[in-house]
């Protein structure tokens, strides 16, 4: 396959939180125009598929995008031109969460947290939907709150009955989040954490790398290189970062850093292999709608320069160990303007070449501001 269609069938799905009012814990603040249900959110989000022509699919946060009826939302949905992707479930924003979900020392709340997460498995069923991601605020305050290894059986015991209630075509995405909400111990820290669980479940558990969930300095591009190889790569969860889980626009703080990974995600196969290349941004200050159109670009502009590296020079620079020639060829490729290319792309699918001047113009942002009154939270700190 060529370079266009490649790009052209790269899939970057966006979630239903960036669209509604977020925030840091000091400030929400309000934005004009933003949804007050998911079926608002779902209209937003088939706007930054409409303009970038990439972006067909939303992920959906349970309870935050919790409605009467799944499978009207997801037709709800293909009538606006898009689907529902990831069930994310929540299993942090109730009481009964403060020691914990599915790692609780109470039998009762790692009940009610399993229960939950198998009700994302119905409505996977109900949207078909064919991915489930996990995410476990779970950890410890302090040394000697609770039993760590403990804490890995229960969560094992957990992902386990999980596992067993994926149907065909199903799978779940574990994410791995250094600290925050836990300050001393995260019961899933890191992708080894991950990994080692997702291994021991079998193929339809793997890892989902959130871009702004590791220790600074971190070589993310390394961890993605060696899940591809194992084949335990399941997706990303693309975000900025500058200090911690910023969750800014993808590509803003690093745009190296992203090209880095999306050259591994490509000399590994994993364009073209089942990896979900997920947004999970959301912050408080910039417009929605363009905020997420600005994120699939820059996924896309990393992309581009990823396939545009010539494999050959550098295969052969690495084989005579010739340090710099290599170098030069990804810096060739990065230091390339692939912005005429994918405006070529976009005019080859009926759409406008650049993507934020179009939305701008089409006067649907006024239109939503008119209309909407009273849109809601993205759901942290709801
Ligand atoms: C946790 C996280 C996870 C949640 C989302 C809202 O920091 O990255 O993916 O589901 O934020
Ligand atoms: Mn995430
Ligand atoms: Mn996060």
């Amino acid at each position: 396959m060529d370079i266009t269609s490649r790009l052209r069938a790269q899939h970057i799905e966006t979630p239903s939180w960036a669209y509604g009012n977020s925030g840091t814990r000091f400030k929400v603040f309000a934005q004009q125009g933003v949804p007050r249900d998911p079926y608002e959110k779902l209209a937003d989000a088939a706007q930054v598929h409409a303009f970038t022509g990439v972006a067909p699919t939303v992920a959906l946060h349970i309870p935050w995008d919790r409605v009467d009826d799944y499978a009207e939302l997801s037709a709800h949905a293909r009538g606006l031109g898009i689907g529902i992707g990831a069930i994310n479930s929540n299993v942090f924003q109730d009481d009964d969460y403060m020691l914990g979900s599915v790692t609780h020392p109470d039998p009762r709340v790692r009940r009610k947290a399993t229960d939950h997460l198998l009700e994302c498995v119905d409505i996977m069923d109900a949207t078909g939907s064919d991915t489930l991601k996990l995410w476990f605020s779970d950890g410890l305050n302090y040394p000697g709150q609770d039993d760590i290894r403990a804490r890995q059986d229960r969560l094992a015991e957990a992902l386990a009955e999980v596992y067993g209630r994926l149907g065909e075509g199903q799978r779940f995405l574990l994410e791995y989040k250094l600290f925050e909400p836990a300050f001393y111990a995260t019961d899933v820290p890191d992708w080894g954490t991950a990994y080692a669980h997702c291994v021991k479940l079998g193929p339809k558990a793997q890892v989902v790398v959130d871009t702004g969930h590791h220790a600074p300095g971190t070589n993310i591009e390394f961890i993605v290189a060696f899940l591809l190889r194992e084949g335990k790569l399941g997706g990303f969860d693309f975000n900025s970062r500058f200090y911690a889980d910023d969750d800014l626009m993808v590509g803003a703080a690093d745009p190296f850093q992203l090209f880095r990974i999306m050259c591994e995600v490509v000399s590994g196969g994993g364009l073209e292999g089942g990896v979900a290349f997920m947004l999970d941004q959301c912050h408080n200050i910039e417009p929605k709608i363009p905020g997420q159109i600005r994120s699939v670009m820059n996924v896309q502009e990393a992309t581009a320069k990823a396939l545009l590296v010539d494999r050959e020079a550098l295969a052969a620079a690495q084989r005579s160990g010739d340090v710099l020639g290599a170098n030069a060829v990804l810096m060739d490729a990065y230091n390339t303007d692939v912005r005429p290319l994918l405006a070529g792309l976009r005019a080859g699918m009926g759409l406008e070449a650049d993507p934020m001047a179009a939305y701008a113009r089409s006067g649907y942002f006024e239109k939503v501001a008119a209309e909407r009154v009273g849109g809601t939270q993205a759901g942290w700190g709801a």
